[in-house]
């Protein structure tokens, strides 16, 4: 038999499962070189059609607003299908870089941050999996 405890200990985890899959946001931590870059993206999971993307970049000056970024992002090449691959600008508003990205086919795709700042150059890669 479980008891009480086990019992509370368990529908808590089930709780914090559930309200993480219901989540308004995507959110993704990785790196570029030095910066720390983070992700939201406002559908969760991503969907076919248009996702808003929220990009911060960090290093360890704090916020980084001076920066060029691109967002490359497109599905791993797959048989009979046309190559799917798409670069953006991401525009900064306030602190954070904003790019609006169109998912045209449910499956894995891969995000590429492209920074680049005092003519150096880092990327950062995530993956998501657009339903
Ligand atoms: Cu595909």
């Amino acid at each position: 038999m479980m008891s009480m405890k086990t019992w509370g200990a368990l529908i808590l985890a089930l709780l914090l499962v559930v309200s993480e899959a219901y989540s308004k946001d995507l959110d993704l931590a990785g790196k570029a070189g030095i910066f720390e870059v983070r992700v939201r993206i406002n559908k969760n999971p991503p969907i076919l059609g248009k996702n808003q993307m929220e990009i911060d970049i960090g290093d360890s000056g704090g916020r980084v607003t001076d920066a060029s970024v691109m967002v490359n992002y497109y599905m791993p090449p797959m048989p009979r299908m046309a190559p799917m691959n798409y670069t953006t600008k991401a525009d900064l508003k306030g602190e954070k870089y904003r790019v609006t990205m169109d998912l045209i086919m449910a499956g894995p795709w891969i995000i590429r941050v492209l920074i680049t700042r005092d003519g150096k150059r880092a990327t950062a890669k995530f993956n998501i999996d657009a339903q």
